[in-house]
């Protein structure tokens, strides 16, 4: 099973700021995240004290990038628990499928952007906490047999 995990980014700084950027993969070329972008979304606005996620992705490959402001993201894998605090516009999470997530501690103007591997589908969500933590061991069982 494919582990969650920080992906930094280009960064080319000079007096008139700084800038990073993201590319998909080519026929030669490895681009900067393990799949391919299907679609990208972001969260911005979010009042203090909010916090979203509190569900699992079946299939859906995802990178969680602090664009702007800083948050924290909590993974579950349903047997460990894992915290990563974004605050850099030029590094990025990777969240493999499988992974409950909580996103809170969102700073006053932040925006989380999410890079996508399929296009939105309802069906691809847990929403309930139980029926994850089933998923999660049948797909244990399924990896080790
Ligand atoms: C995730 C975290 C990090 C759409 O219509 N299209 C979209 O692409 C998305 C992402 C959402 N929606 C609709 C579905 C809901 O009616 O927007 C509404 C709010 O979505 P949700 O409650 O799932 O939002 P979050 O912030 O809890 O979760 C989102 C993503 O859905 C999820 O995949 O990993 O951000």
């Amino acid at each position: 099973m494919e582990e969650p995990r920080i992906i930094e980014f280009p960064k080319i700084c000079d007096r008139r700021g700084n800038l990073s950027f993201i590319e998909g993969s080519g026929a030669d070329f490895e681009g900067h995240v393990p799949f391919d972008i299907k679609r990208v979304y972001w969260i911005y606005d979010v009042p203090g004290g909010q916090s979203r996620g509190a569900h699992a992705h079946r299939t859906l490959q995802q990178l969680i990038v602090a664009v702007s402001g800083s948050f924290t993201v909590t993974l579950d894998d349903g047997q460990e628990k894992k915290e990563f605090f974004l605050n850099h516009p030029w590094m990025g999470l990777y969240v493999p499928p499988g992974m409950w997530r909580n996103i809170e501690d969102f700073s006053s103007g932040a925006v989380c952007m999410v890079l996508a591997s399929k296009h939105y589908d309802e069906s691809d969500y847990i929403r309930n906490y139980r029926q994850f933590l089933k998923f999660s061991n049948e797909r244990r069982k399924n990896k080790i047999s």
